[in-house]
């Protein structure tokens, strides 16, 4: 057969059931023997559209999404997607044409050596030299991205090699390696590090989400009777709603929660990797007794210095323990999760013009079931929904904060509606991070694919004039102008809406959202909270 044709035999082999990206001269072996696969190929309007959407995907399944560009510009293009599923060790293979071996060692067109280019964004990066070493790459590529922890993975395929003829190859038995459980010891010396500690906290990380250890987690919770912050990527698996949530950690300034991390003496970290929050953030006089609970070793950092770590399957890890550990009295935390809780309520009922940042969020909640998706971009848009959107399950809120990059929303919604046909999805987006991968709308309508896109107004980049504000206290060439962004929609055959009032927010959605087809929703934002936030957070008096 043909190697093209061994190379989708081996993609079908893993299970994979769709492919994002765009054509090109180099790949068109690969786009012919995909004609006869039962793997549905997605056409996007951007590489970098495709890389978000098999991101996305990672993320929510565990599963490695794949993206597929030609050679040189389609390959670089895909570049941003997939160092943002690396950071955020979302599973992801990307594969890219490359031109025939015969051009690779000379000045010729569109020929980049992309092996190496993409080896700082992925954990591998390889280059099919050989048809007989096709099931080897793939097999490879996919269990490295789905491995603990998770990441991208890169396969150069140059069309001399997919245009040859191969024999006596298939694809080789899909193995997922579990992590293992624990060692006993480890789990004894945290149970004892627990029940000794006059005041511990949960810090949950995403490796809780990865790890489908969200139940546990909250059983380890309730049965210790001990309070859980989660990072931005981890929102969700503790409900809201539970006694024991104390909401999300990020923000560089001090938030309320960070009063529980400085009477906190024991930081029980499940699942957290540095990337989602540095730990000088909240280890800032290096004094917290850290228990590492985790599929893998912790990164070394000085602030980040474990005293027990429980190096293995979570589940197995939060289910020892607290077999072994006694209960708390949790009596600290009432006041905390209170002052939270009314932080976040005190807009609901917010009608002013523009509208405030926590009422959009406000209003969200109650337009979306508990199992209902968001997606967020990149700006000062995520700071509120990572402090403020009242996650209920896991994977509900999405948000990059890994590599960070904006564009992320509206590729990351269209592959979250072909994940969940069932389930009402939203892109949550600044006004330039929506411009940036707005194209595929028209993939998303040509795919019948239905979400909403709700775009935080401003005509600004946000998130940098509140850096620019809270630092020098003037902006510096963050303004720009928008399209229509109703006319905009309506070109594409979308539907468009524009609030006009704060009261018409929530009905706005709720319509949106009952369109059933891709809607947007230009709502104006004033942000001149972030700068009352960051007085408000300064002067912060703890309530515990
Ligand atoms: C691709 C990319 N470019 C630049 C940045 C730096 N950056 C972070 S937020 C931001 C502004 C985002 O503006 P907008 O999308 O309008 O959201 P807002 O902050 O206004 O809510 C910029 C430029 C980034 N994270 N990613
Ligand atoms: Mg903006």
């Amino acid at each position: 057969m043909k190697a093209a044709e061994l190379f989708v035999r081996c993609l079908e082999n893993e299970g994979i059931d769709r492919i994002y990206g765009i054509p090109g001269e180099e790949n068109i072996d690969v786009m012919d023997a995909l004609l006869d696969s039962r793997i549905q190929f997605v056409t996007t309007r951007h590489e970098q559209g495709a890389a978000f959407m098999a991101d996305v995907y990672g993320r929510l399944t565990g599963k490695a999404g794949v993206c597929l560009a030609t050679l040189g510009p389609g390959a670089t293009n895909l570049i941003t997607g997939v160092a943002d599923a690396n950071m955020d060790l979302a599973p992801v293979v990307a594969i890219a044409g490359q031109g025939s071996t015969t051009r690779l060692h000379k000045e010729s067109h569109q020929v980049l050596d992309l092996v190496n280019l993409f080896e700082p964004v992925t954990k591998y990066s390889a280059q099919i030299r050989e048809p007989e070493i096709i099931p080897e790459i793939v097999r490879k590529a996919f269990k490295v991205a789905e491995t603990e922890k998770p990441g991208a993975s890169f396969i150069d395929f140059p069309e001399n090699i997919a245009d040859s003829e191969v024999d006596g190859k298939g694809p080789l038995k899909v193995q997922s390696p579990a992590p293992p459980a624990p060692p006993e010891s480890a789990v004894i010396r945290a149970a004892r590090a627990i029940t000794e500690a006059r005041f511990p906290l949960i810090m949950a990380g995403n490796g809780v989400i990865r790890g489908r250890a969200s139940a546990s987690l909250v059983s380890f919770a309730e049965k210790l009777n001990i309070p859980v912050a989660t990072t931005f990527m981890a929102k969700g698996c503790i409900p809201f709603s539970h006694h024991l949530a104390m909401g999300a950690v990020g923000l560089q300034a001090s938030d309320y929660i960070s009063c529980g991390f400085s009477r906190a003496d024991v930081i029980i970290c499940v699942g957290y990797d540095i990337v989602e929050y540095h730990p000088h953030l909240w280890n800032r006089n290096k004094t917290a007794r850290i228990v590492h609970i985790s599929a893998m070793p912790a990164e070394v950092d000085e602030y980040y210095i474990v005293e027990t770590g429980v190096i293995g399957d979570i589940n197995a890890a939060l289910e020892g323990i607290m077999e072994k550990a006694a209960p708390h009295q949790g009596r600290l935390i009432v006041n905390l999760r209170e002052t939270i809780v009314n932080e976040m309520q005190a807009h609901a009922d917010d009608t002013a013009f523009p509208v405030k940042p926590q009422k959009i969020l406000w209003d969200l909640r109650q337009a979306l079931n508990p199992d209902d998706i968001v997606i967020s971009d990149v700006g000062a848009h995520k700071m509120w929904m990572a402090r403020m959107y009242q996650a209920q399950r896991p994977n509900t809120c999405i948000i990059s904060n890994g590599f960070a990059s904006m564009g992320i929303a509206v590729p990351g919604a269209l592959a979250a509606r072909f994940v969940h046909p069932d389930r009402h999805i939203v892109a949550v987006t600044g006004d330039a991070g929506f411009m940036m991968n707005s194209q595929e709308l028209e993939t998303a309508l040509r795919y019948n694919l239905a979400f909403v896109v709700l775009i935080w107004s401003d005509s600004e980049y946000g998130l940098i004039k509140w850096h620019q504000l809270r630092h020098f206290g003037r902006p510096s060439n963050i303004s720009f102008t928008n399209p229509d962004f109703v006319k905009y929609a309506e070109s594409f055959g979308a539907r468009g809406y524009r609030v006009e009032n704060t009261s018409d927010l929530l009905p706005t959605l709720k319509k949106a959202i009952a369109d059933n087809t891709v809607a947007i929703v230009d709502c104006p934002v004033d942000y001149s909270e972030n700068m009352k936030l960051t007085e408000k957070l300064g002067e912060l008096v703890c309530p515990i």
